[in-house]
């Protein structure tokens, strides 16, 4: 197929060439899963017509993937062909949030656009506009373009702070790169496997296909997880943590290994900073101080270490979610010095990972436009919309307010912190919002105008991947339904109404795709598509860092620079510790609030389906059983969640295999399933993580009440 079928507009001739067998009428395509999630699953599609798919299956020709994948995105054709799905451009008719839109047509949609960001920016300069967009598709062409847009025209610059701030910095403070140890390894190799801060049963089930494939072969599976996931039902042992505590819980850990001798001190000579340091400082901080904080007892703390000490092959899969915290960069670098303290890496199906992202040569020069950076123009912080749009002056770093925005993949009425102000920003009158998306979302209810946008599998794109190591090329499987039409079509549509002159707007995705591979040294679309994905494992050596750390030195730092990240890096403690700058539990807020991830949901995707719908039930408060007691609640009766940002109800329910004191409410479920009108991100806080930003969504003090 060559480039120029590749026009976005129409959809067409998608047809036999990418057909890989037939059978019974039915054809299968290659994909790959476009979602905010580290899997970045290679798929098969069934396409029963142009317009139709079947069921979708992982596939085998990737490693990583295995053949296995979520229930959600197996039954995507619920999804993509919902009858809920946007069809047509609309223009807003009653009050904001009201749904209630008139059909108009694309151009005098995007007319509209233009014209009133001419007008704002006119009255307020460029800034007050501010381009809005998340990894709804994790496609860089789709999701990535329009920064380019932005770039263009001077508009108030985004910084994404919602999921990767606090592990990225906490992750590279240490090692120096976001790459690390390939999770395939643990297949053969590893008899240790912890699963640190993270539910991958529900958020990456194929952490979960190596995971499980070693503990057949009699490794020990460890999670480390405030509640009794589904994953910590897998486990050997569960470590139900506090949240926001796993810096002393790492710590604690240290203390016994350098004492009772795990510590491998040739290792830690060559390759890391400062261990004396470190043993000098471990040594003061026992597993009775870790107990205290974490509220593990002190023998589990001290078999844990036992066993991580003693194992030949220790793999740590450090997640997310405990980095969701005011100190979860801290305790995120603080889980990944254990590695280095023993020479875990040393060992084929040892060592960690949080994400290989940091090693994809691709260069997004062209797709965002980087040549017309402007830092000058401010920066404003994704998490802190609520306070940005209800017009907080530091959050709008003392500039103009603002009254324009272009939203694409993300929802923040749902998905974003202290949601009263989010929504209280979105009624304004004088702010005009377009929302593109692919239903009427919360976000999109209170938009002026609202574009229908396109699926994975009606567009074409390329994807890095978080949890493997192959960069995958896309192209559409069926045409798009209705007028729906994909990001960079509207972004260039924009930029020719706006005046906004770069190369981009004047090409296809899949020629901007063919030349950033090109500049990047990679393979041409074509090629990676046809072979299924192009892998770029760095090897045993190097993703081992057997080779060094990535800094100048080779030296993996127990003493990060934190003050090179941000001015609030001078307030973190030098080494590892437990920071203690979490929202803590008081007398009025005695519940410590973790707002989980549901399985069948991603974030805000797939609450619009049935069949996610129907398991997951009902916003639900995860309670420990003597919690309940105590408080004379029983199943299913409703209690408010609340605390000084904003409070909604839900139904309690009991569970073993969580502390006291605290509680999960797992889902960012749609505001209307709430009967106060308001979600579980009524409470969670905008405060930005230390040292540089990064929201803290299982960082939150709470009452509960019976109702
Ligand atoms: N089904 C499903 N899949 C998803 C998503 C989803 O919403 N649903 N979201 C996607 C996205 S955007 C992302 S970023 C990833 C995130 O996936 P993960 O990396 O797994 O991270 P989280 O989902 O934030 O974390 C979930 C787990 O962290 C635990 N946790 C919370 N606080 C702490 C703590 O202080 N210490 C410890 N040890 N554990 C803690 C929670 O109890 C929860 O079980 O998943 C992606 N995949
Ligand atoms: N309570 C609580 N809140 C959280 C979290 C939590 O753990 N707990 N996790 C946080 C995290 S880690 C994240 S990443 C955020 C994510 O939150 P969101 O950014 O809202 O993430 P998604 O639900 O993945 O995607 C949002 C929208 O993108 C749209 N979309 C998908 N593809 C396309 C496309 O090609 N074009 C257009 N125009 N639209 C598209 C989808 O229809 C969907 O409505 O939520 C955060 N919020
Ligand atoms: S596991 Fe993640 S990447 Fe794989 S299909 Fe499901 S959502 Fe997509
Ligand atoms: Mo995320």
């Amino acid at each position: 197929m060559s480039p120029d079928d590749h026009a976005y507009v129409p959809h067409s001739d998608k047809g036999g060439a990418q057909a890989k067998h037939q059978e019974s009428g039915i054809t299968t395509v290659p994909s790959v899963c476009p979602h905010d999630c580290t899997s970045t699953c290679a798929l098969e599609v069934e396409r029963l017509s142009p317009t139709r798919i079947g069921r979708v299956r992982g596939s085998m020709r990737n490693g990583y993937t295995a053949g296995v994948i979520c229930e959600k995105v197996a039954r995507y054709a619920e999804r993509i062909h919902h009858p809920d799905r946007l069809m047509k451009p609309m223009r807003r008719t009653g009050p904001k949030g009201s749904r209630q839109f008139a059909e108009i047509s694309w151009s005098d949609a995007l007319d509209i656009v233009a014209e009133q960001f001419i007008a704002k920016a006119r009255q307020h300069g460029s800034e007050t506009i501010w381009p809005y967009y998340y990894a709804g598709t994790m496609g860089l062409v789709q999701r990535d373009g329009i920064n380019r847009l932005r770039n263009a025209m001077k508009y108030s610059r985004f910084m994404g702070t919602i999921c990767v701030t606090l592990s990225d910095t906490g992750w590279i403070a240490g090692v120096g790169a976001k790459r690390g140890a390939d999770v395939r390894e643990v297949d053969e190799h590893s008899d240790l496997v912890v699963i640190w801060g993270g539910n991958p049963v529900n958020t990456q089930v194929n952490v979960m296909t190596h995971a499980m494939k070693a503990k057949k072969r009699g490794a020990k599976l460890v999670v480390v997880d405030p509640y009794r996931t589904g994953t910590a039902e897998q486990a050997d042992v569960h470590l139900a943590v506090r949240p926001g505590t796993d810096g002393a819980l790492a710590v604690g850990v240290m203390h016994v290994l350098f004492k009772e001798g795990y510590a491998d001190w040739d290792y830690l000579r060559k390759y890391t900073d400062a261990p004396d340091e470190l043993a000098a400082h471990v040594a003061t901080r026992t597993p009775e101080w870790a107990s205290k904080i974490t509220g593990l007892s002190v023998e589990e703390i001290v078999s844990f270490a036992r066993l991580y000490g003693q194992a030949k092959a220790a793999f740590i899969r450090c997640h997310h979610g405990f980095s969701r915290s005011r100190n979860g960069a801290h305790n995120m670098h603080a889980v990944t010095c254990l590695p280095a303290v023993t020479g875990a890496w040393k060992a084929k199906g040892g060592g960690a990972l949080y994400g290989h992202t940091g090693m994809y040569p691709i260069s997004k020069k062209l797709i965002e436009g980087q040549d017309m950076i402007d830092p000058s123009i401010r920066e404003l912080d994704q998490s802190r919309l609520g306070q940005i749009l209800t017009g907080d002056a530091a959050a709008l770093k003392n500039g103009p307010p603002v009254t324009g925005m272009l939203i694409q993949n993300t929802n923040p009425a749902m998905v974003c912190p202290e949601l009263e102000k989010v929504h209280a920003g979105f009624r304004r009158e004088d702010l005009f919002t377009c929302v593109h998306e692919q239903f009427l979302t919360e976000t999109a209810a209170y938009a002026d105008i609202v574009l229908p946008a396109t699926m994975f599998l009606e567009h074409d794109d390329f994807y890095t991947a978080s949890g493997h190591t192959y960069f995958q090329v896309t192209k559409a499987v069926i045409e798009p339904p209705g007028e729906c039409r994909e990001n960079h079509y509207v972004i260039s549509e924009l930029a020719r109404r706006l005046g906004a002159t770069h190369r981009g707007f004047d090409m296809t995705p899949w020629e901007i795709m063919d030349e950033a591979l090109k500049v990047s040294g990679m393979w041409d679309a074509e090629t990676n598509w046809r072979k299924g994905g192009q892998d770029f494992h760095l090897g045993f050596e190097t993703s081992h860092f057997l080779d060094g750390f990535a800094w100048p030195d080779k030296k993996f730092r127990f003493k990060p620079d934190w003050a090179a990240y941000g001015p609030r890096g001078k307030e973190m403690p030098v080494l590892p510790d437990h920071f203690d700058v979490i929202d803590n539990a008081t007398e009025e807020k005695p519940f410590r609030l973790v707002a989980a991830p549901a399985r069948t949901f991603l974030n805000s995707t797939f609450t619009e389906t049935p069949s996610s719908q129907k398991r997951e039930v009902r916003p639900t408060a995860l309670m420990n059983p003597e919690d309940c007691a105590a408080m004379g609640i029983a199943e299913g009766d409703r209690v408010e969640v609340g605390n000084e940002r904003g409070k909604t109800i839900v139904k309690a329910r009991p569970k073993s295999g969580q502390q006291r004191g605290v509680v999960i409410v797992e889902g960012i479920w749609p505001n209307r399933n709430f009967e106060t009108g308001i979600g579980i991100n009524a409470v969670t806080s905008a405060e930005p993580g230390w040292p540089n930003g990064g929201a803290v969504f299982h960082d939150t003090a709470v009452w509960i009440r019976k109702l």
